[in-house]
C-alpha cells in the first residue's frame, strides 16, 4: 500500500485557504482518494480551546513565547493521528501547519530558529502550497480584522517570514491574484497530482526489487 500524501496549504489570513482546502477534499473524495482535512489551530482540543480564546479575545493576554508554544503543542496533539492516517494510506490535507507557526511568531520578533525548534519531529509535508497575493488583497477581504493578527502592517511582516521557506524542497508558491476560485483549485490539483504520482512510482520501484 502507498503511504498517503501529506499536503499543507499555507498563506496569510483571508487568502482563500479554507475554501481551497475544502474544495480539494471534495475533489479527492470524488476521485476515490481517502482523505482527511485537519485545520490548525485545531480549536476543539484542550490546547486548541485556549488558543481560540487567545485569538478571539483581545483582552486575554499571553506572552509571545507562551502563545507560540501552545500553537506548536496543538500540532503535537494531532501528530500521532496524522502519522497513523498516512501509514494507513490516507491522504491528509492540512489547512496551516508549522510554517504559519514560525511565520506569525517570528513576525512578532521571536528568533526564527527558536520558533522552528518545538516543531522539529512533526510529520513533514510532501508539499506545501503557499497561497500568495503579490499585492495585499487579503486585507480588503470580508471578515479581515476580526481576529488578533489581522492588521495590514503585521501581515506584511508575516509574509516576509513565510518567504524564508521558499527555497525548501517541498515549497510551491501559488499566485492567487486575479484568479478565480476554480483556477486556483486547478493549480492546487495539478500540484497534488505530481506528488501523488511520485509516491506511486516510488512504491512501484520498491515492489520490483
Ligand atoms: N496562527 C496559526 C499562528 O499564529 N500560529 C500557528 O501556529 C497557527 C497554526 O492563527 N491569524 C494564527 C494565524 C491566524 C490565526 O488561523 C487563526 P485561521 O486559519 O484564521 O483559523
Amino acid at each position: 500500500m502507498t503511504r498517503g500524501v501529506l499536503i499543507a496549504i499555507e498563506g496569510l489570513d483571508r487568502t482563500g485557504k479554507t475554501t481551497q482546502t475544502s474544495r480539494l477534499l471534495e475533489r479527492l473524495d470524488k476521485s476515490g482518494v481517502d482523505a482527511t482535512l485537519i485545520k490548525f489551530p485545531e480549536r476543539t482540543t484542550p490546547i486548541g480551546r485556549i488558543i481560540n480564546t487567545y485569538l478571539t479575545d483581545k483582552a486575554f493576554e499571553l506572552s509571545d513565547q507562551s502563545a507560540h508554544l501552545l500553537f506548536s503543542a496543538n500540532r503535537w496533539e494531532l501528530a500521532e493521528k496524522i502519522r497513523n492516517l498516512l501509514e494507513d494510506g490516507k491522504t491528509v490535507v492540512l489547512d496551516r501547519y508549522v510554517y504559519s507557526g514560525v511565520a506569525y511568531s517570528s513576525a512578532k520578533g521571536l528568533p526564527f530558529d527558536w520558533c522552528l525548534s518545538p516543531d522539529l519531529g512533526l510529520p513533514k509535508p510532501d508539499i506545501v502550497l503557499f497561497m500568495k497575493f503579490k499585492h495585499e488583497d487579503n486585507v480588503t477581504r470580508e471578515g479581515f480584522g476580526e481576529e488578533r493578527y489581522e492588521v495590514a502592517e503585521f501581515q506584511q511582516r508575516v509574509k516576509t517570514q513565510f518567504e524564508k521557506f521558499q527555497n525548501e524542497d517541498n515549497w510551491k508558491t501559488i499566485y492567487v491574484d486575479n484568479k478565480s476560485i476554480e483556477e486556483v483549485g486547478e493549480l492546487i490539483w495539478a500540484e497534488y497530482e505530481v506528488v501523488a504520482r511520485r509516491e506511486r512510482e516510488a512504491l512501484q520501484k520498491f515492489t520490483k526489487l
